[in-house]
């Protein structure tokens, strides 16, 4: 079955939004099969945004995500990773979709509340590379 990996971002949990995030994902029939809260590290986020490396915003972004704790969710379901994007909306706040969670809770293109994988083959490498921080073994 398809899996994506979803981080509800550092300021999504302090404004203790993890519980409504995590409902409109299982209110549209997707399965949470793991949930970890954590502080990540700096080498998880660098090889989690090791495409972003070299970008104007790398710095301040890994900043950002490793300045407190976040819940790291493993979905699964049918088309788990498009619908999971579809839902989480575009990564500019402003420019998202009315009634996706980052039009609802994003503050900014860096705050914008969640992550999603792009692809299947990016959705197993991101749960390969927070593995072992959120214990997930299966
Ligand atoms: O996949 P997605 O999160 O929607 O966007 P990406 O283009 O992959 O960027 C990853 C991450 O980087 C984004 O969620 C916020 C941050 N970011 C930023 O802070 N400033 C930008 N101009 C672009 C992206
Ligand atoms: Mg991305």
């Amino acid at each position: 079955m398809e899996r994506t990996l979803v981080i509800i971002k550092p300021e999504a949990v302090i404004k203790k939004l993890v519980g409504k995030i995590i409902s409109i994902y299982e209110d549209n029939r997707l399965d949470i099969i793991h949930a970890h809260r954590v502080l990540p590290t700096k080498e998880v986020l660098e090889k989690h945004y090791d495409a972003h490396k070299g970008k104007e915003f790398y710095d301040s972004l890994i900043d950002f995500m490793s300045s407190s704790e976040v819940m790291v969710l493993i979905l699964e379901g049918e088309n788990v990773v498009n619908i999971v994007r579809e839902i989480n909306g575009s990564t500019n706040p402003l420019k998202a979709k009315p009634g996706s969670i980052r039009y609802m809770f994003g503050e900014t293109i860096q705050k914008n509340a969640v992550h999603g994988s792009e692809s299947i083959e990016i959705a197993a490498k991101e749960i390969d590379i927070w593995r072992d921080l959120i214990r997930f073994e299966s």
